[in-house]
Parts: structure tokens; sequence; C-alpha cells
């Protein structure tokens, strides 16, 4: 069975970080029942949920996505890009310890799981406000041994890779047109969100399914006119954190059953 690593919301969420939005009032006691609605639909979707405890220290430590990258051969724990985030990594080290052999990725490379896109063997990396070009030599160095390509992008207008593309099929990407370019991508299949959406690019496949923001149903409804199977979730409160669907869990595969494919 997958393994979804999850933490639960940090009390001290207001103050965490921000880059493209406004602050504004979080209901946490709402950000923690979507959350574990969320999580209850990883549990549907055939994960075993390990949720992590709450770190009052740490306002960011929802989004786990930012602190691993989690291979069939390896797990790589990120140096995130906002120092404020950087003791994270430990609780999720600790973590996936049982399950990989974890390397790390050192200074003075900053690295966000967020930037991370992989797509069969091709490892696609967001340069980005948070992830460096010195994040993707070291991982060039870590993934070219075990045969994935790395492929740097260059990401602007939003905080990650993949706030502007995620997969929504095995190579389907849902991408959002001003933030990446769709050519750095010719070998994959695109669909476009609805313009009036613009944070709807964030997806999360799992198997078959797409687990999506209630937030954004004219995109969610694209996806379904393209076939594609849609779980909504509402997602809003996280949304002013700048956090999406991704970015709360970190799937670890059986090793051979990876998610990348
Ligand atoms: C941050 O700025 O780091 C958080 N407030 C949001 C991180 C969202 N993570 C993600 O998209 N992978």
């Amino acid at each position: 069975m997958r393994i979804a690593i999850t933490r639960e919301i940090s009390p001290a969420l207001a103050r965490c970080e921000l880059t493209h939005l406004a602050r504004q009032p979080i209901d946490l006691e709402r950000a923690r029942e979507q959350h574990q609605r969320y999580e209850a639909c990883l549990t549907d979707l055939g994960c075993a949920v390990q949720r992590l405890p709450a770190d009052s220290s740490l306002p960011d430590s929802v989004f786990v996505e930012d602190t691993a990258l989690v291979f069939d051969e390896l797990a790589i724990l990120t140096r995130p890009g906002a120092p404020s985030r950087r003791a994270e990594v430990a609780a999720m080290a600790a973590a996936l310890a049982p399950h990989r052999s974890c390397v790390s990725i050192i200074a003075p490379a900053t690295l966000d799981g967020g930037d991370v896109l992989a797509v069969g063997r091709t490892v696609y990396v967001g340069v980005s406000g948070r992830t460096n070009a010195q994040a993707v030599e070291q991982l060039r160095g870590l993934l070219e041994p075990h045969a994935y390509r790395v492929q740097p992008v260059p990401v602007t207008g939003c905080l990650h890779l993949k706030s502007a593309m995620s997969r929504v099929g095995p190579d389907t990407v849902l991408l959002h047109p001003g933030w990446v370019s769709a050519d750095d991508f010719s070998e994959l299949r695109k669909l476009e969100i609805d313009a009036a959406e613009p944070f709807a690019a964030n997806a999360l496949l799992i198997d078959e399914t797409v687990v999506y923001p209630a937030e954004h149903p004219r995109t969610a409804e694209r996806l379904e006119r393209q076939g594609i199977r849609v779980r909504r979730v509402e997602a809003s409160e996280l949304a002013k954190a700048e956090g999406g669907v991704t970015c709360c869990c970190v799937l670890v595969p059986r090793a051979g059953q990876s998610s990348h494919r």
C-alpha cells in the first residue's frame, strides 16, 4: 500500500510565509476540517495516511511536500528556500527513514519540493524564488546515476513549478500558460486551466483520480470533459497560505509502484 505522509496544521499558521498573496485571516478550525477531509479522501483512494504532529514553532509545516522528494530508489530531503521552513525537514527525515535511504540537499542549494514534478524518468525542476541552479546540479548528481533526466524549467509569477503545472494523467499536465512555457514540455500532453481561475493548475494525481480544489469549478469541468476523474475537496483556507493539494502530502509508493508513471 502507498503511504501518504501529512502533518497536522500548526497553530501558528497565521504567521505563514507569503510571496504573491496579501495576508488575510485564516479560519484555523475550518482549515483543520478541510485538511481532515483531504486526509479522508487520500484514505479513500487507497493511501495509508501517516500524520506527523503539529509544531507551533513551524507555521508552514502542514505543507510537507516542500521537505522531501521520494523516488523508488531513494528519498531526497530538501533545503527549503525560506529559512523559516528549514527545521520542518527533520520530522520528514525520521518518517521516511524506514522506507527509503535518504540523502540531503546541502547549502548553497535551496530546493522546495513544490518545484519538482517527475513524469516517468524525467524530473522537471522549477527554478523559482525558492529553488536555485545549485539545487538543479545537486539533483542531477543524485538522480542521473539512477537513470533520471533532470530538466530545469524557469517559473515566473507564482510560488512553485507545481503552482503553474501538475500531472492529471500518466503523461498529461494541467498548466497555467502565463507562469510556465508549454514549449518546455513538448513531450507531454497539455491541458490549460480556465483563465478565470489562475490558481487552478495544482492538482494531485493518485492512480487515475485527480484530487482537486472545489474552488476551481470551471477547470474541474474542463478536466471532466477530457474524461479525467475528479475528486473535489474544499481547500480554501490553506489556499490563503499559498498552499494547494499537492503541498499537503508526500506520497511514498512501495518501491516499484512509483506514482510518477
Ligand atoms: C510557503 O510560502 O512556503 C507556504 N506558505 C506555502 C507553501 C506551499 N507549498 C507548495 O506549494 N508546495
